[in-house]
């Protein structure tokens, strides 16, 4: 699938660089979760969005929806466990997670799923990774952002009052503890938006 990205608007020439994750900000949530904040921390991070809008195999999915099948609002691609990503950066981020997270999570990232929204129009529905092991166990996945800020939206499970995190290029946002299964997270539309892409990293059987 070709994607119009317009690689001039960015400096491609700064290379990328992964920060410390040593400032992470922790938000205690209720039900055993939290979520950790590092702002900025893959600098010189166009050439890195600039390759994943070309290189990954972005593809569109349908879904049900009532009683119509209808355009899922983004572009996908997830690479498992150990097939080969697509930029030096996200091997290099996913490596500085597992190390920084081991001592609490016991295990290293090892997946990692790519989202690419288009525009504003783009988005995902309140919903928690709770395919695999996310439905049962704590567990952490780290969500690294490139592009345009858009707004990620978190809510406890069956309802209470939502916070959200503008995530912005080259932030960093890991979800843990038990977020995943008694919290939700969203990205809502938005009015104005450009091009975003989001990488999550995620342990094994974690979806
Ligand atoms: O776009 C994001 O940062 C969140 C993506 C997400 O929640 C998901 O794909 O499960």
């Amino acid at each position: 699938m070709s994607v119009e990205f317009q690689a001039n608007l960015f400096d491609v020439a700064t290379a990328p660089e992964v920060g410390s994750l040593a400032p992470t900000r922790r938000t205690t949530l209720p039900r055993g979760a939290w979520v950790d904040v590092r702002p900025n921390w893959i600098t010189g991070a166009d050439e890195v969005f600039a390759r994943l809008v070309s290189d990954v195999p972005w593809r569109a999915e349908r879904r049900e929806m009532w009683d119509q099948v209808v355009d899922v609002p983004r572009l996908l691609h997830t690479y498992a466990a150990r097939e080969a990503l697509p930029h030096p950066t996200l091997v290099e981020a996913r490596e500085a997670l597992s190390r920084h997270y081991l001592p609490e999570l016991e295990e290293p990232f090892v997946s990692a799923g790519c989202c690419y929204y288009r525009d504003g129009s783009d988005s995902v529905a309140w919903h928690g990774d709770t395919i695999g092991r996310g439905r049962h166990e704590d567990t952490m996945v780290a969500i690294v952002s490139f592009g345009d800020p858009r707004r990620l939206a978190l809510r406890p499970r069956g309802g209470g009052e939502s916070i959200s995190f503008t995530m912005g290029h080259g932030d960093l946002l890991v979800m843990g503890g038990s977020c995943q299964r008694t919290w939700e997270h969203c990205v809502p539309k938005t009015a104005q938006a450009g091009p975003r892409i989001s990488v999550q990293f995620r342990p094994l059987n974690v979806f």
